[in-house]
């Protein structure tokens, strides 16, 4: 792709490429001051000084903060007689508010907590080939989950970031193939419960159990799943060394991106032994490009699997070739056109 003359004399893109994390960090630091609940709970607009109070924050560092954040077009500005007052715009009160039903908050929150304090090693990363977790954290830990899981704490806010895009790409994963035929589904590394839920929602005759780690069960049971939910289960168990329990149905969403080659081999060689014949699996994914040209979103995800696991993104053909290896046949690929897409295999 030539650059046109224009560009090449005022380079646009790259001056907001760089700009790029002080975008990322004033709407990081506007959510976790809370100015966007603020302004929800209030009702209606308030001045600089009023959200500075409220918030405990200096006047003037606010008063540039939602000067930025307007710019941003993630709040409304407006001036009432001699005053300026801010308010949410319907993008900020819909995705950055904590108690909204379509929330990124716990997206933002570890963005800006985690991922952010990875990517200031990304350098080295790239130099080693391997995540970042002692140099940003200080901590040495051979198990990956044992360092994503490094205090009860981390494992929450890792549960929530988990849960928060299923409030956008849910219901999109579950529905790209017709899942209906299969009633047993075994969510492997479930986690939250998010896509047992939308699975009941979409298909009224499946039962859906969510296999994960023992603290992670704990922590879903406490947080995310109500017992009431009589369709969803929990099984507790590792999936490198325990049991695979029977089912009609395997999903496995966003935990081939996690390991190796040979871990992921292992892995889906331990869920092909525990299919039946017409048993399926439905990796949940997002997707590059075969002509490596993108998705942008999914070739910074893989970037960011390297500063925080061992894994990596692949392309449909990475995940046709692991299935097959695995033993699995009839490999089908859905894009749902959002960030996450589906891969089906059968036994
Ligand atoms: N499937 C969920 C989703 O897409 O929102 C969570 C994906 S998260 C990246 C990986 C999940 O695998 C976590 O819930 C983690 O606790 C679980 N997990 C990791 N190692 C595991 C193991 N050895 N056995 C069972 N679950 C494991
Ligand atoms: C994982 C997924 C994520 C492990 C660590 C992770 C995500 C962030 N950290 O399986 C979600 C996807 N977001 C990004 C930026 O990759």
């Amino acid at each position: 792709m030539e650059v046109s003359k224009q560009e090449l004399e005022y380079p646009q893109k790259l001056l907001n490429y760089m700009d790029g994390f002080l975008i990322s960090k004033t709407m990081f630091a506007a959510c976790e001051l809370g100015v966007f609940d603020l302004l929800l709970e209030e009702g209606g607009p308030l001045s600089s000084s009023a959200i500075a109070e409220r918030l405990g924050t200096s006047a003037d560092g606010m008063d540039r903060l939602l000067a930025a954040c307007v710019g941003l077009q993630l709040l409304e500005v407006e001036e009432h007689q001699g005053e300026v007052l801010y308010s949410n715009t319907d993008l900020s009160q819909t995705y950055l508010t904590k108690e909204s039903p379509r929330t990124l908050y716990y997206s933002v929150a570890y963005y800006s907590q985690t991922i952010y304090h990875c990517f200031a090693y990304l350098t080295d990363a790239i130099r080693e080939g391997t995540n970042q977790y002692q140099r940003a954290f200080g901590i040495s830990s051979k198990e990956l989950f044992d360092s994503l899981y490094r205090s009860e704490e981390e494992m929450l806010k890792f549960m929530q970031l988990m849960n928060s895009i299923w409030n956008i790409c849910g219901k999109d994963v579950v529905t790209a193939f017709d899942l209906s035929t299969f009633t047993n589904i075994f969510d492997l590394g479930g986690c939250t419960g998010a896509i047992a839920k939308e699975c009941i929602s979409a298909y009224p005759q499946s039962r859906v159990t969510v296999y994960d780690l023992p603290k992670v069960l704990e922590m879903a049971g406490k947080h995310f799943v109500s017992p009431d939910e009589k369709r969803i289960a929990f099984h507790e168990g590792d999936f490198f060394k325990d049991p695979i329990p029977d089912a009609d149905l395997y999903i496995l969403a966003r935990i081939i991106h996690d390991w190796t080659e040979d871990r992921s081999l292992e892995l889906l060689s331990r869920v092909y032994k525990a299919c039946k014949p017409g048993s399926g699996v439905l990796l949940v994914e997002a997707l590059l490009n075969e002509d490596r040209r993108g998705p942008i979103t999914t070739q910074l995800y893989s970037l960011n699997m390297l500063v925080q696991t061992e894994g990596k993104e692949r392309m449909p053909s990475e995940y046709v070739k692991l299935l097959e290896s695995a033993g699995f046949k009839d490999v089908q690929i859905r894009r749902t056109g959002k960030i996450y897409d589906v891969i089906l295999g059968r036994k």
